[in-house]
């Protein structure tokens, strides 16, 4: 009994204080490679906060159009949703200013935030580059009636445009 226990406890010995001395190294490891826990929720909460104050941003600049509303110019945003507002009126003969501001930036790869205000009938065709407006003018015709108006720059082209609207020319 004696020698058996002796004997055990010489074949075992090695073997349990491997173990423990083995787990015990790796957790010391990991303690010194990682980071503690509160610099690791403090930087987890600093991601938090970075990335909801860039996305606020971002909501605020769309918001906002680009440049400044020139007085007595109609007021036509574009964008990739497409045309605000998408119906205009203007009366026959009348000299129409019309401000084209485009909400997109140059990140857009359909169009690299460019759009454009296309009525073929009327021989309009103005194009505003990103985040920018800028003021065209032409003469409305003098017979009223219903003109479409497009883009031809982004998804959907010319022939199936995603982009349009109606120009009504009232007597
Ligand atoms: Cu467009």
């Amino acid at each position: 009994m004696a020698r058996r226990s002796a004997s055990r406890h010489s074949v075992e010995a090695p073997a349990t204080t491997g173990l423990p001395a083995r787990r015990r190294v790796s957790p010391k490891a990991a303690d010194k490679g990682g980071l503690p826990r509160w610099l690791r929720l403090g930087v987890f909460g600093a991601i938090v906060l970075v990335v909801g104050i860039v996305a606020v941003d971002l909501v605020i600049v769309r918001l906002q159009p680009p440049g400044t509303p020139e007085a007595g110019a109609l007021q036509v945003h574009a964008s990739m949703d497409g045309f605000d507002p998408d119906q205009l009126t203007v009366k026959a003969g009348e000299d129409v200013k019309l401000q084209l501001a485009s909400m997109d930036t140059s990140m857009h790869s359909d169009g690299g935030g460019w759009h454009e205000f296309a009525i073929d009938a009327l021989k309009v065709d103005f194009k505003v580059g990103p985040e920018s407006s800028q003021v065209f003018s032409f003469k409305a015709p003098s017979t009223p009636g219903t003109y479409e108006f497009y883009c031809d720059i982004c998804c959907g082209g010319k022939e199936n445009p995603s982009m349009q609207g109606k120009l009504t020319v009232t007597a």
